[in-house]
């Protein structure tokens, strides 16, 4: 492979200064594990045939408005969007992967909005590539990337709020771990820390993914509980959502 650099960006911090930097030889991984690009994963598995990532609930609503036959979904807090809060609808799924059946998503677009997800996919447009992340579709990444052969790679984790999050650091590890033979000799620092957290933590990655703080929420909700042990499965859902120009994205 010819890329000079994987680069690993652990927090909100560092992917919101993205817009500052020419990546137009970048190829962006977006993980944020739990949920939405793991979600977005299942939802495209399952014959969504697009998605659009909003950055608030008014521009999500106001895709709607523009087709009603669009699917609402996202959430604050972890919850599904409710009219009380949206002022206009309530949204039709949450974010949570197990929604995302044949039967809901088939056919269908879809504008979500999420907490970080979303913004952490949109701080990558305009790279060459952005690719959605998540365990569940990890082999197909790796095989993308080396059939893609990008100048620089990013993987960027979504975080949690404000900070960095231990499952998207783990998936961004794990990537790191498939790509080693090929990019070790192009990792930064925080590639080569990504990489050693996920090693450290391979036999027993659930649990890992289990002590991070939004783990912990969504733990602490019933209904959502099982999400946890759903979006650390690994290459159950061999599909990648790609970014196109205009922001949306397709498989
Ligand atoms: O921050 C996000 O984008 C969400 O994925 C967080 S949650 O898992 O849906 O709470
Ligand atoms: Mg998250």
């Amino acid at each position: 492979m010819n890329c000079s650099e994987l680069n690993v960006l652990l927090s909100p911090f560092e992917y919101e200064s993205l817009s500052n930097i020419n990546l137009s030889q970048t190829s962006c991984v977006v993980f944020d594990v739990l949920r939405a690009t793991s979600t977005m994963t299942v939802a495209l598995a399952n014959g969504a045939k697009e998605i659009i990532p909003c950055e608030s609930i008014e521009e999500a609503i106001a895709a709607r408005e523009a087709d009603p036959e669009l699917i609402l979904a996202g959430e604050r807090g972890g919850k599904r969007i409710t009219s009380k809060l949206s002022n206009s609808f309530d949204f039709d799924l949450g974010n949570s992967p197990r929604e995302m059946k044949h039967e809901f998503v088939f056919g269908k677009r879809i504008a979500t909005t999420t907490t970080n997800g979303t913004r952490a996919i949109k701080a990558c447009q305009g790279a060459q590539q952005v690719l959605i992340g998540s365990f569940l579709n990890m082999s197909a990444l790796k095989q993308k990337i080396l059939d893609t052969n990008p100048e620089r790679l990013f993987l960027v984790c979504a975080g949690t709020a404000e900070k960095m999050a231990l499952e998207d650091t783990l998936g961004a590890g794990a990537l790191c771990d498939l790509l080693w033979p090929n990019l070790e000799k192009a990792a930064t620092d925080s590639a080569r820390l990504a990489c050693g957290i996920y090693r450290k933590n391979d036999m027993k990655l659930l649990e890992a993914a289990s002590e991070a703080k939004n783990a912990r929420h969504l733990l602490s909700i019933p209904e959502l509980a099982q999400d946890v042990e759903f979006c650390m499965q690994r290459d159950t859902h061999p599909v990648i959502g790609l970014m196109n120009t205009d922001g949306s994205i397709t498989i």
